[in-house]
């Protein structure tokens, strides 16, 4: 008798959006709620979620001297998936684990290829060889005007913004824009949830997603 266990048992959810737009408050949300259905969670962010990917993430969002040229950008963040991916995300779908991640590789389609200019066939390239057919399961793509969610941002950093933060609003548009495009592109996966409602509504809406997620998984 096969006593095969599959490669891929959970599910793989990940949230994306600008600076503000409610991933991590989401994020901690969404592990409260599968936790009450039952579900194993592994909450995770990008970059970084391993000690050593974590590192990666303060050389990458801190603000030096030395320049980072948007495909040194581009590298760092897939350096540190690279980790993130073999160590912690393939390692709990494995074991059966939902894995909620706040962002992955459609951030760096969006802010190193909308926003800063990077060929999308050089990410489409990197991510074939960090993480093969891995995508998520479902992307949550949090929604709202840029400024609404700037001025959200700078609330919660106080005087110290990172090298994303201290961006132009028009970076920040292109970089709206660009996952508006992905969503367009992937209707199926990424869902548009409009981050500029009060926040017990985003809630309601995730919930209903993660209850859409849950019954199709009920159905397979
Ligand atoms: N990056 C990352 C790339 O460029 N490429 C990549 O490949 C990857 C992976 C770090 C940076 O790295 C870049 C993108 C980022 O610039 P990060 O740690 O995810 O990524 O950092 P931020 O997006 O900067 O995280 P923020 O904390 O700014 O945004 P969140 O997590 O979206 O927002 P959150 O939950 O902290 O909420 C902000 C404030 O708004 C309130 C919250 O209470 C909080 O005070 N809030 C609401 N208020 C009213 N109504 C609602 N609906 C609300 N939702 C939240």
């Amino acid at each position: 008798m096969s006593t095969r266990v599959p490669a891929r048992a959970g599910k793989f959810i990940t949230l994306e959006g600008i600076e503000g737009a409610g991933k991590s408050t989401l994020a901690q949300f969404m592990s409260a709620w599968l936790g009450r259905h039952g579900f194993t969670v592994r909450l995770t962010r990008e970059p970084g979620g391993t000690p050593l990917a974590e590192r990666v993430r303060q050389i990458v969002l801190e603000r030096g001297a030395e320049p980072v040229s948007p495909l040194t950008e581009t590298l760092l963040m897939f350096a540190a998936r690279a980790l993130h991916v073999q160590n912690v995300i393939r390692p709990a779908l494995a074991r059966g684990e939902w894995v909620v991640c706040d962002r992955f590789t459609d951030a760096t389609r969006a802010y190193q290829g909308s926003g800063r200019g990077v060929d999308a066939a050089l990410i489409d390239a990197l991510a074939l060889a960090v993480h093969g057919d891995l995508k998520p399961d479902c992307t949550l793509l949090l929604d709202l005007p840029v400024r609404v969610g700037l001025a959200r941002a700078r609330t919660r950093q106080g005087a110290t913004a990172d090298r994303f933060e201290a961006e132009t609003v028009g970076f920040f548009e292109k970089v709206r824009e660009g996952y508006l495009a992905l969503a367009r592109r992937e209707p199926q996966r990424l869902r548009i949830i409009d981050a500029a409602a009060p926040l017990s509504e985003v809630e309601q809406r995730i919930a209903q997603a993660l209850g859409e997620l849950q019954a199709r998984e009920g159905r397979a």
